[in-house]
């Protein structure tokens, strides 16, 4: 099928050289499916701050949900740099469709092949590729974002189940979730990890309402009341705080594409609108001030573009530090706000209307600027591993 979407992305670098066959026709088929299903409805849903069910029950039938995950669960068996590239086609589409495929990837399916039994693998793992099953991940609480290492969330051990209470925030997919993989410190203090399902008694999930951000994703909040948790839905292969982090690693990857994605939509959007739209006689594109504004774009796209390339090849490597993986994040969803924002003054008034994506895109990364790591904290987790200082805490 043919689509009206126009997008030339930006490669000043010729980085398409440095991708395999393989990598190139993973990306293309996303991008055509993100042209065809996701652009011509996504601004309507972020304007009635609507959850595209559809579109995310899609991912699984394009294969976006676990492409790293072995087929024999059910995932495709890609390597890092087609995971990475999904991610940035599905975030140029929106950030949301982009946190649900990152979810359910790296923080659902990922700590289940990872962490859990064999049983835990074949019951869920074949199911949340497809998405037949929608899957949540549950560490921040109202009250410990930041720092999950102080949560409040307890599980008492009762014999053969856990007594779970607490309460999780701010957590994407909350109330579509089938399934919530929920962190709890046991009577020893240590975190552990846990596989809930919807309905179990004294486990609600609420929708949080009133976002300007992230309009089309669902977030909301997991509240634990006595709820009685099998020992055999605990997580058996992770204990301590490493065991959520090791998640967030595999999504803040993710994101650190995601974000070059909508940066090349940003400046696409740009660019040719500079090109059509006159003043005073000329282009605009024509005045050096729009000049400047393109070419420092293009620029530090550019700089992501290869800084992206080298993680995956670090992490398809195993040489890929979690370190490496903060930088990347922090560095280019700044880089993709900063874009946003100075190229949305090239459409003038235009550009606050959602008849061009760059707003709604800047409002996205307002969130993700903010979840999987605060751009503060990933500094200072480069601040730590380079004077070996930990300056989080006192
Ligand atoms: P700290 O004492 O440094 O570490 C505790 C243990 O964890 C190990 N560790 C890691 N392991 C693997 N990967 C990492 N990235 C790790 N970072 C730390 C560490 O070696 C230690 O292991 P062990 O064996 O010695 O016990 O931890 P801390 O409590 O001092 O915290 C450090 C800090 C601030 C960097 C950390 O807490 C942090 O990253 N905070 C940010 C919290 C965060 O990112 N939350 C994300 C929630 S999920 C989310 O936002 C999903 S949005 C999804 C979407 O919609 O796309
Ligand atoms: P706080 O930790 O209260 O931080 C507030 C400010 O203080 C920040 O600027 C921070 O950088 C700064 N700060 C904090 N500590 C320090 C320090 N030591 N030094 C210097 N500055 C500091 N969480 C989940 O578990 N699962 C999810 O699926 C999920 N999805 C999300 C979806 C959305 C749309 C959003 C907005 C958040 C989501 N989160 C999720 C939560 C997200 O990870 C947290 O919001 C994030 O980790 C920050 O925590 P906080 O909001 O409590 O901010």
């Amino acid at each position: 099928m043919t689509t009206t979407v126009q997008y030339n992305p930006p490669d000043y670098f010729l980085v398409d050289e440095l991708l395999t066959e393989e990598h190139k026709i993973v990306r293309d088929s996303v991008r055509e499916w993100v042209n065809r299903e996701v652009k011509p409805v996504i601004e309507e849903y972020n304007q009635k701050h609507e959850v595209p069910i559809k579109l995310i029950k899609g991912l699984g039938e394009i294969g976006a949900f676990g492409p790293f995950i072995p087929q024999e669960y059910g995932g495709a068996g890609l390597d890092y740099i087609s995971y990475g590239l999904i991610m940035q086609e599905l975030e140029r589409g929106d950030s949301g469709i982009r946190s649900a495929a990152s979810v359910q990837t790296s923080l659902v399916m990922y700590p289940i092949y990872e962490f859990g039994s064999e049983e835990q693998k074949r019951k869920y793992l074949p199911k949340l590729a497809t998405g037949e099953i929608i899957g949540c991940f549950g560490l921040t609480e109202p009250n410990h974002g930041s720092d999950p290492g102080s949560m409040t969330t307890r599980i008492y051990d009762k014999g053969d189940y856990y007594i779970l209470n607490g309460a999780k925030m701010w957590i994407t997919n909350a109330t579509i979730a089938d399934i919530a993989i929920v962190w709890a410190k046991d009577e020893k203090g240590i975190v552990r990890g846990l596989i809930l399902e919807k309905g179990m008694p004294g486990f609600t999930q609420k929708e949080t309402l009133n976002k300007w951000s992230l309009r089309a994703s669902d977030t909301g909040e997991l509240i634990f009341d006595e709820v009685k948790v099998p020992k055999s839905h605990l997580l058996p292969n992770i204990e301590g705080l490493k065991g959520p982090f090791m998640c967030l690693n595999s999504a803040r990857y993710g994101i650190a594409w995601g974000a070059v994605g909508i940066a090349m939509e940003c400046y696409d959007v740009a660019l040719r609108y500079s090109l059509e739209r006159y003043q005073f006689g000329k282009p605009i594109g024509a005045f050096q001030l729009q000049q400047k504004k393109l070419a420092e774009a293009l620029t530090e796209i550019t700089k992501a573009q290869l800084l992206c390339w080298r993680l995956g090849v670090l992490k398809n490597e195993g040489k890929c530090k979690h370190t490496h993986i903060s930088m990347a994040k922090r560095n280019n969803v700044h880089m993709a706000l900063t874009v946003a924002r100075e190229l949305r003054q090239v459409l003038g008034a235009m550009g606050i209307t959602s008849d061009y994506p760059i707003m709604r895109h800047m409002m996205n990364l307002e969130s993700v600027i903010t979840y999987e790591g605060t751009h503060d904290i990933h500094l200072l987790i480069t601040g730590h591993d380079i004077t070996g200082i930990p300056a989080y805490r006192q």
